[in-house]
């Protein structure tokens, strides 16, 4: 039932590095219509690291790890194209829906196809009014029990970052910093959290992997942490300001559910003149580099 396109699967048998995407952010975490020529320069970075691109999505029922370009013109083209974290992909499956994967869904897809590295923006976790609404993503609970590593850079800061990163220690998942003993704040590059743990190269979290192998707990994900770099963050001020009058207006229109993290990022670009989705883009391509190089350290050893 899961479509692995061929040059995935040529890979993957071949024992070449091969690095997911998710497409959730191309469908509804970017504006249209440069979120086509992202997923395509996403996907070029990926090969620019001598790795192969696997982005991710559900297409009339059939879920696929690998794209060709018309697929994903379908996805950023939007019409139709649902949110489907891993819960839904049995139903749009049975009910041959088309959707962009989320985190959760991607990681599922992937690890099932064989793919251990995945890069994205940055993770779904507990929302800030978590003790109201109980809205913490599946993005976590599903990484719990996925072994798969994700590059991304932190946790939307949109959401409780303290409390994800509790969640994240609760569940047993590893995260490290790349780089950093700081835990990146997605639009910025220091969430004002720190990290455990530091890793240094593409080499060192290929040893963790393995190690994660070797150890046999459960089968739970590493999160790569990975900085957008100061020079290319959004400026910490007008984000704190556009931050807290974005979650006003969510509260305000009564969003809720699948829709809330669609409509924050949105009013962020919106209210920034942009510059919260060049921050946010400049941390997807530091992101796929990094994964690209972490699936080329994993493919030699
Ligand atoms: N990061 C981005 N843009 C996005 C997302 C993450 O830069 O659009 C998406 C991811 O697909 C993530 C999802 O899994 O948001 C989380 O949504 P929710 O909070 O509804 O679980
Ligand atoms: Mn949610």
């Amino acid at each position: 039932m899961l479509v692995v396109s061929e040059e995935v699967r040529d890979a993957l048998v071949t024992g070449r590095p091969v690095v997911a995407l998710e497409s959730t952010i191309i469908a509804h975490g970017l504006p249209r219509p440069r979120n086509l020529r992202v997923a395509l320069e996403l996907e070029d970075a990926v090969r620019r690291e001598g790795a192969v691109p696997a982005t991710v999505a559900v297409l009339d029922g059939r879920p696929r790890v690998g794209l060709d370009e018309k697929q994903l013109e379908r996805v950023a083209g939007g019409d139709g194209i649902r949110k489907l974290g891993h819960r839904d992909l049995p139903l749009a499956v049975a009910t041959g829906a088309s959707g962009a994967t989320t985190v959760s869904a991607t990681a599922l897809l992937a690890a099932r196809s064989g793919v251990r590295v995945f890069a994205t923006g940055g993770l779904g976790g507990v929302h800030r009014q978590w003790t109201v609404t109980q809205d913490e993503s599946a993005d976590l609970g599903l990484l719990a029990r996925t072994r798969i590593t994700v590059v991304c850079a932190g946790v939307k800061s949109i959401l409780d970052v303290p409390a994800t990163l509790q969640r994240l220690e609760t569940l047993g998942v590893a995260v490290a910093g790349y780089g950093t003993t700081r835990f990146p704040g997605f639009y910025l590059s220091d969430s004002g959290h720190p990290v455990d743990w530091t890793l240094e190269s593409p080499d060192e979290v290929a040893a963790v992997m393995r190690a994660q192998d070797a150890l046999d707990g459960p089968g739970s994900a590493l999160i790569v942490a990975n900085p957008v770099p100061a020079a290319r963050q959004l400026d910490p001020g007008l984000h704190a300001r556009v931050l807290a009058d974005a979650l006003q207006a969510c509260e305000a229109q009564g969003v809720s559910g699948q829709a809330v993290t669609p409509f924050l990022l949105d009013h962020l670009v919106r209210h920034t003149d942009g510059a919260s989705l060049e921050a946010n883009l400049a941390a997807v391509h530091g992101n796929v580099r990094l994964a690209g190089r972490i699936a080329a350290a994993w493919a030699r050893t």
